[in-house]
């Protein structure tokens, strides 16, 4: 039994902002690594690397952006400044940048090619910009390097369009020697806020929670609703590398606690935020280009795993493909993409619940099971408040052979679901369960074994509050 703890009614009062919801809703989109570590076969540069080296003489932003749509990607954030400190972009505040390199005989802008590809293919673009950077000697020396750190962020903020994510890396390798930079978090968000409102700030952010691992791992419960006291910039760090170990990417569930959300959990907190997590991976083993890497490209299988676990599983998947040399995603990154896209459509391409009847066995008299079949925040199924169960009938027009069932809870009210319940009518008139699980949120995708029927019933078993659903689809 639970506790008496009142966060069935309190939690569901935590709802996504605007921003969120519409990142929440891009569901799968891309990291692009790409800086002198490419040059140079390194993960973490160090400050010192040459701008000279930085020359990918085929650049084409075009090629990645095409190769990203072809996996149903939505949007790409660029490492516009990794720990290596060299922009990416003619930044007046530094010589260590592209001006300086042979790239377009230092006329060139990857951050401007690669937000104009990204809006003419239109998908959303976000900047990566390293807090930690190895080149400024201004680091570590407090106000003054926040300053130049607002005056790079004002750049990227004000010169490439809208953003839909400005993404502060948790990491830092500064050792008890190292220069220690105490960020002025609160100035950097207040600067983003009023230059782009819409984006949010993912990670060392208050907006889009890292998932905690950097090799794929989700959790089976994955919430949205959190204690904000455990969330705080420096706890992020804690966690992050902390030296340029590859063992950390490979790492499972060590900095990875599997309950961060159940109502167990979240009693006594201070405060709780609408913080939803993001899975970032990468398909190859670096984050980098490596050559010696080509055969290590994720396989499709993997990667479609990856997107069930994820975007099937309330967390949002971002995925690197790092640039080669040639300033091109490599023609295995490539294949891959394509794979998994042509995947994903062939598997959605129809639904069979368009063409169902669905009912349930109680609604609140307004908010009927027949709003399900539109994916759509405008109409949702809700039972009265105080009714945490619900059983949906859906009648296919005719028996078919199924294999995936999707249900999105209507999260502009909350996340509210724990626990439910699939059930598939058989030949012989038995009710055969076909997943059970707990929660749902954003989504969740579920995959089973092929089942030939005309009825599903999904039963909704427990709920902090009244159950609030928008969408069922069956495949
Ligand atoms: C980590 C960084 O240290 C890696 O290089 C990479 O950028 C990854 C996304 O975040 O913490």
């Amino acid at each position: 039994m639970y506790s008496t703890f009142e966060s069935d009614k309190k939690l569901v009062k935590y709802h996504p902002s605007a921003r969120q919801l519409e990142v929440e809703k891009m569901e799968f989109y891309a990291f692009a690594h790409f800086t002198v570590n490419t040059f140079t076969d390194l993960e973490w540069g160090n400050g010192t690397e040459p701008e000279e080296i930085f020359n990918p003489t085929e650049f084409d932003a075009n090629q990645w952006v095409n190769a990203l749509k072809s996996a149903g990607i939505k949007g790409l954030i660029l490492t516009c400044k990794h720990h290596d400190g060299f922009c990416l972009w003619p930044s007046a505040y530094t010589e260590h940048s592209v001006k300086n390199s042979p790239f377009k005989h230092g006329k060139g802008d990857v951050v401007r090619e690669v937000s104009e590809a990204c809006a003419r293919g239109n998908i959303k673009f976000g900047v990566y910009l390293s807090p930690w950077d190895r080149n400024c000697p201004l680091y570590g020396q407090g106000k003054a390097y926040d300053d130049y750190f607002c005056s790079q962020l004002t750049e990227l903020l004000t010169q490439y369009g809208e953003l839909f994510s400005v993404w502060f890396d948790g990491a830092c390798g500064e050792g008890p020697n190292g220069k220690r930079q105490i960020y002025d978090w609160e100035r950097y968000y207040a600067l983003i806020r009023k230059l782009q409102p819409n984006a949010c700030i993912s990670i060392s952010g208050p907006d889009i929670r890292w998932c905690g691992n950097e090799s794929g791992q989700t959790r089976e419960s994955e919430w949205s609703v959190l204690p904000t006291e455990f969330y705080t910039p420096e706890e992020v760090a804690a966690n992050s590398q902390k030296s340029d170990d590859t063992s950390f990417r490979e790492k499972k569930v060590d900095c990875m606690a599997r309950d961060l959300g159940s109502r167990e959990f979240l009693e006594g907190a201070k405060d709780y935020r609408w913080y939803p997590s993001e899975t970032d991976v990468s398909i190859r083993p670096g984050w980098f280009y490596h050559a010696s890497e080509d055969d290590r490209v994720r396989s499709a299988e993997n990667l479609i795993d990856i997107w069930y676990r994820t975007v099937g599983g309330n967390s949002m998947l971002l995925l690197n493909i790092p640039p080669d040399r040639r300033g091109l995603f490599h023609e295995t990154d490539v294949q891959r993409l394509r794979e998994m896209g042509e995947y994903i459509d062939r598997t959605f391409a129809v639904n069979l619940a368009e063409n169902a009847t669905v009912t349930s066995d109680k609604d609140d008299g307004y908010h009927t099971a027949d709003a399900l079949k539109t994916d759509s925040y405008d109409e949702y199924f809700k039972t009265f408040d105080g009714e945490n169960t619900a059983e949906i009938l859906i009648e296919l027009a005719k028996k078919s052979d199924v294999t995936h069932i999707v249900m999105k809870e209507h999260i502009p009210m909350g996340q509210r679901i724990e626990k439910y319940t699939v059930y598939a009518e058989l030949e012989n008139g038995v009710w055969k369960t076909v997943e059970s699980g707990t929660t749902v949120g954003y989504k969740r995708i579920m995959k089973f074994d092929s089942v030939h029927t005309d009825k599903i019933r999904i039963s909704i078993t427990d709920s902090r509050i009244c159950p609030i659903l928008s969408f069922v689809g069956v495949y």
